[in-house]
């Protein structure tokens, strides 16, 4: 691929921010708050704003309910839209109960032995499709943390069983434009069985509920050793990948910055979307195949801006590095059992600076060269910090 060609393919990338990840996250030991930190989802948007004109590839955010839940969803619209922002998919939270909340989720939301429970969580994801029309978003994500911490708690197919029908209720009240993605996670807050634990499960949903359905893959969420890369081309093929959480981990579902740990199984993943964007027979026969790209991580201990950026850079890098890769010649190797070639023109991509290309599409977009240098040179969150107070 030419240079021009690589910065215009290159230049396509754009991934959602995520409204949890403004604020300096914790872990159930702390929280260590910095000076400068967003309260408000307006503040939020505008530490977003920043991030977007340091990357130039990241104008939208995606929204969680209720913890980011705008009083006047159509003015905050109007505040994004001068911001140069735009919003992405909403996120339930059937999780965590919350004050004056009528029913607990302790044991489990959509798939409740308890019909008033499972209403409730219908309900408050309605809601969040409602709030999400009024600010122009088109997807709803639904992440469960339904499960079990013992055996024996919960009958294992009744409680799959509830879920997809509260599913059904939702899926019901989603616009035709809108697409519905489950997210699927082995374990935790549950320990023991996780109602929505795999992709194989996600994959079950959605092919149950129809068309608007697809499967999230959260990289942080598969057990040590998982070929996320393997999952991504499943998906594929079936039709129903519809888009990612990037993070990355070391141990289990870490929310680190997305490429600091394991950089080449980023590449992999987009190596997978890019051969399947390429291939002339998926667009024929999968015309929506149309991944969403989402950041969710936690930033305990760095800025959460230049965690941002940083994670979008690096997903800016493999997605770049993908599309370097000789197709010609690995699909040749694949051909004639040549693994060494074949591993060798997937490394000979991985292992290429590509850099220049991403400054060239910052540059191209108005964005810097090197925006963690110049973010810190703006000074921007020592002059929050002024205005906020904090
Ligand atoms: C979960 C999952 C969801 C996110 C919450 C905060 O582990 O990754 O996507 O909304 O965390
Ligand atoms: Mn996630
Ligand atoms: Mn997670």
């Amino acid at each position: 691929m030419k240079d021009e060609e690589l910065t215009a393919q290159s230049s396509l990338l754009e991934i959602a921010l995520p409204s949890w990840g403004f604020a300096q996250g914790g872990t159930r030991f702390g929280r260590f708050p910095m000076a400068g930190e967003p309260r408000t989802i307006d503040e939020k948007l505008e530490d977003a704003a920043m991030v977007h004109r340091m990357t130039g590839i990241t104008p939208r955010v995606s929204l969680h309910i209720p913890w980011d839940k705008p009083e006047k969803p159509k003015a905050l619209r109007k505040h994004a839209k001068g911001l140069g922002l735009a919003f992405d998919a909403m996120n339930s939270n059937t999780f965590q109960d919350q004050p004056g909340q009528k029913h607990s989720y302790k044991f489990g939301s959509l798939s409740h032995t308890d019909r008033a429970v499972r209403k409730q969580a219908i309900e408050h994801n309605i809601e969040c499709i409602e709030i999400g029309k009024a600010l122009g978003s088109k997807a709803l994500t639904v992440w469960l943390a339904d499960g079990g911490s013992f055996p024996g708690q919960q009958h294992l197919r009744s409680a799959f069983t509830r879920t997809l029908d509260s599913l059904h209720e939702i899926y019901e009240a989603l616009p035709k434009d809108w697409r519905i993605f489950t997210e699927h996670k082995p374990f935790e807050p549950a320990f023991y069985s996780t109602v929505v634990q795999d992709w194989g499960t996600s994959l079950m949903i959605a092919c149950e509920l129809g068309p608007q359905a697809f499967c999230l893959v959260d990289l942080g969420h598969h057990l040590p050793n998982c070929n996320i890369e393997m999952v991504v081309a499943r998906l594929i093929e079936a039709n129903r990948l519809g888009g990612f959480h990037f993070n990355d981990s070391k141990y289990a579902d870490d929310d680190l910055s997305a490429g600091s740990i394991k950089p080449y199984q980023l590449f992999l993943v987009f190596n997978e979307l890019v051969d399947a964007q390429l291939d002339p027979l998926i667009q024929r026969l999968r015309p929506r195949f149309q991944p969403a790209y989402m950041i969710d991580q936690s930033h305990n201990i760095k800025d959460p801006i230049e965690d941002l950026i940083q994670s979008s850079i690096e997903i800016h890098r493999a997605y770049t590095k993908a599309l370097l890769v000789d197709r010609a010649a690995l699909a040749h190797y694949q051909e004639i059992n040549d693994v060494v070639m074949a591993e060798r023109t997937l490394k000979e991509a991985y292992e290429t600076d590509v850099s220049p290309i991403l400054a060239e599409v910052r540059r191209k977009k108005g964005a810097p060269e090197d925006p963690i240098a110049a973010y810190r040179e703006s000074g921007y969150r020592v002059a929050k910090a002024r205005e906020r107070g904090n």
